[in-house]
């Protein structure tokens, strides 16, 4: 589904977040990007309260583990009671809602899922907690499960923070063409070129010659090449997926032979300076 309705007129996204620590939601969405586009209307964010949806005194969301074990289990019907009370408000598409689970078992979130997601019009997102949720969650609730990276955070609640931020900023409107005409050299899958501002000189350090001389051509071809370079030796295994040009192929070949063999992983984050 396209977010653009008729004659190109951008229609807002609403995304739901079931989570126990709704507070931890106000400061990254009342700041930034995200705020200006909760502000002009481009995204609506509701956040829901799983313990909101319980009936007993105690407002009880999570119990023992059947079997035996260490940790508390998300009980399955306060959340599935959450999502129920959404659904009534979503109009259209209700059938193709993605039903996101955030949890460490997900599949590895990117830029292609942002892209993915920021089609839709609504989403909802469920934070899990380290611990677990009821299996039934995602066996009869859930359409996907999505994991922000190989390490274990005490909820999900960061994580959906991580995937709104990367989501909202896609949409039509929310970022000033400058910016996302840069994400397309993001989106040809090369790391940014390095970027330097005023002064020319600071304590001695230059500025690269070609940035001042002006001429955008030779600017384009530095940058691109920086880009290259740099992702060759930070993360070589994008390169072979980036979208480059027979000459640029080349010059990878060239630079594979001719780069240091990289140092062991455990000594990779001491530098040089
Ligand atoms: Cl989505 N949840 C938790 N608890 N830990 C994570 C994660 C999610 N993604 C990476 N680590």
């Amino acid at each position: 589904m396209r977010t653009l309705g008729i004659a190109g007129r951008i229609r807002s996204v609403q995304i739901d977040i079931l989570t126990l620590f709704p507070q931890m939601f106000q400061s990254p969405f009342s700041t930034g990007i995200l705020n200006r586009a909760i502000d002009q209307g481009l995204v609506r964010i509701n956040i829901h309260n799983i313990r909101d949806c319980t009936h007993d005194k105690h407002h009880i969301v999570d119990d023992y583990t059947y079997g035996g074990g260490a940790g508390m289990v998300l009980k399955p019907e306060p959340i599935f009671e959450t999502v129920e009370s959404i659904k009534p408000d979503i109009k259209e598409g209700v059938d193709i809602l993605p039903i996101i689970l955030l949890t460490p078992q997900g599949r590895p979130f990117s830029q292609e899922i942002a892209n993915e997601l920021s089609s839709y019009r609504y989403m909802i997102l469920i934070c899990g907690r380290y611990e677990g949720v009821d299996e039934r969650v995602r066996e009869h609730l859930v359409t996907d499960e999505i994991s922000i990276g190989d390490y274990v955070l005490s909820g999900g609640d960061l994580a959906a923070m991580v995937v709104v931020d990367a989501v909202v900023r896609l949409l039509p409107g929310v970022l000033g063409s400058k910016a996302s005409s840069m994400d397309d050299s993001y989106a040809a899958g090369l790391l940014e070129y390095p970027q330097y501002t005023r002064p020319a000189v600071f304590r001695g350090w230059s500025v690269p010659q070609v940035l001042l001389l002006g001429n955008h051509a030779q600017i384009t071809n530095w940058r691109r090449e920086q880009a290259i370079k740099r992702t060759l030796e930070r993360r070589p295994e994008l390169i072979d997926k980036a979208s480059l040009s027979l000459g640029e192929r080349q010059l990878v070949d060239g630079l594979r032979n001719c780069l240091p063999t990289p140092p062991p992983s455990n000594l990779s984050l001491t530098n040089t300076i």
